[in-house]
């Protein structure tokens, strides 16, 4: 039986992966910081199916701290997928926030490339994987998204990269890009503004945190001998735009 671990496993897409994987047999630690949301989902799914290990991916010494304490069962990672993430803030550059840039930046970027470097070597030994969470941001640059996309498109270069080094290793690597996924990721980009929220989803048909589980899932249980780089995802409703020229 393989083990996957999952950051930011309390809601969206890193809880639907939970459930997916726990349903097709795969052992499961689950990350984030909010605790009580982490209990609730180990009692759902099955203490004996998830290990859940509540610790900021910021913070090295708790994250290594976690690792440790992991019991023998779920020690060995075959799977790292590296979600916990977020964007914070809508404005312009001109009117960011700074101290959101850094933290968009700790997170996505400096925590991923940590969590990444602490599980290489298990990971090589066990022949595994990594599938990183970019975003359709990472290609696609939009008002306001600036430090996010920044972030993203580092995701999916940084992906190509490992990719490039654990030639040899059999070692897989993915970077996953979705468009709109109806999750907490609006909420937390606005501080809590549900009605925001509810603006960008409502009538748009988003995907679903459980479709991006889905092609999480199918990623991973590919036969060993392919490798997805990267996949760009979106709900029929979302598409591109054109250029703005700015006339004096
Ligand atoms: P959610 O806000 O629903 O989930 C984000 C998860 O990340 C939570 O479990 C949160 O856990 C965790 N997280 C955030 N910061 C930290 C931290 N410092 N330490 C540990 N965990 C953290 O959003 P999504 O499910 O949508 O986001 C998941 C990933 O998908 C992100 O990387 C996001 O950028 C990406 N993405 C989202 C898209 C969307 O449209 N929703 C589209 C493309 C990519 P907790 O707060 O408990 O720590
Ligand atoms: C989230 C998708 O388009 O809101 O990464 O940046 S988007």
């Amino acid at each position: 039986m393989k083990t996957v671990f999952i950051t930011g496993a309390t809601s969206g897409i890193g809880e639907a992966a939970v459930y997916a994987f726990a349903n097709a047999g795969w052992k499961v630690v689950a990350t984030g910081r909010r605790a009580d949301r982490l209990e609730a989902l180990a009692a759902a799914v099955g203490p004996d199916k998830v290990h859940t290990l509540a610790f900021d991916v910021r913070d090295e010494a708790a994250r290594d701290a976690a690792i440790a304490s992991l019991p023998k069962d779920f020690a060995t990672i075959d799977l790292l997928i590296n979600n916990a993430g977020l964007a914070l803030g809508v404005n312009p550059a001109q009117q960011a926030d700074l101290d959101q840039w850094k933290t968009m930046i700790d997170t996505n970027v400096t925590a991923l490339v940590s969590m990444t470097h602490r599980l290489l070597p298990a990971l090589i030994a066990a022949k595994g994987a990594i599938i990183n969470i970019s975003s359709v941001a990472a290609t696609y640059p939009y008002r306001g998204g600036n430090a996010y996309g920044g972030t993203k498109a580092f995701v999916h270069q940084f992906s190509l990269g490992l990719r490039s080094d654990l030639h040899g290793t059999g070692v897989r690597v993915t970077s996953i890009e979705p468009g709109m996924v109806e999750t907490e990721f609006t909420l937390v980009r606005t501080g809590g503004d549900q009605s925001a929220s509810d603006a960008i989803y409502g009538g748009a048909d988003p995907m679903t945190g459980a479709d991006i589980a889905a092609t999480l899932l199918w990623v991973a249980e590919l036969p060993p001998h392919l490798n997805i780089n990267t996949l760009e995802l979106m709900p029929v409703s979302q598409s591109f735009a054109g250029f703005q020229v700015s006339r004096a």
